[in-house]
């Protein structure tokens, strides 16, 4: 079994005009692709064949075309379920009772923000779950994720903001501060709800 590309679930220009249609294309049939093809490349033959790209990336990354190209494709499929077009506003269920926990959506907003802009180069920045249910905010560099072994932070990425100029690049050039301001728009918290309770 190798990994596919998974549906986007929108438009590309759906979610205009916080990120463009021509980023959102070429940022999923040629970013992720690239991922997903490079992947399957570079697990070809191993164990990893058979697992998840969550297994994938708990156990696979000491490679680094795994661990980059793994991470990659987790990073994408969770990044493009998040979005939706007009967002949904606010947290919902336990997100909302364990954002309460957390000091409150807008100390959440702070430190979300804050990560994504002050991650230094390409990069992630994350709302995760820890262990014991309790939410976290962090970042990671390049395509790694809080699943892997590597990462500074482990935990459960419920949430993520891809701050790689791909991503907003042409609508934004060098003012990711504001894409990253308008991201909060689009966020479907139905779906972290959804991936808190996986
Ligand atoms: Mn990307």
């Amino acid at each position: 079994m190798s990994f596919q590309l998974p549906e986007l679930g929108f438009a590309y220009d759906a979610l205009e005009p916080h990120i463009d249609a021509k980023t959102m294309e070429i940022h999923y049939t040629k970013h992720h692709q690239g991922y997903v093809d490079n992947l399957n490349k570079a697990i070809a033959g191993t164990d990893l064949e058979n697992k998840s790209i969550e297994e994938v990336c708990k156990t696979g990354t000491d490679k680094p075309a795994v661990r980059n190209n793994g991470g990659g494709h987790f990073n994408h499929s969770l990044f493009w379920k998040i979005l939706k077009p007009g967002g949904s506003k606010n947290p919902v269920g336990n997100v909302k009772a364990q954002i309460e926990n957390y000091g409150g959506f807008d100390k959440f907003k702070e430190d979300f923000s804050t990560a994504a802009k002050t991650r230094f180069g390409s990069g992630w920045a994350w709302l995760c779950k820890k262990e014991d249910g309790s939410l976290a905010v962090c970042s990671t560099p390049n395509q790694d994720n809080p699943l892997m072994p590597v990462a500074d932070c482990q935990a459960t990425p419920l949430l993520g903001i891809d701050v790689w100029e791909h991503a907003y690049y042409l609508n934004y050039q060098n003012k990711r501060p504001d894409y990253v301001t308008n991201f909060f728009d689009l966020i479907n918290w139905d779906v972290v709800e959804e991936n808190y309770n996986k």
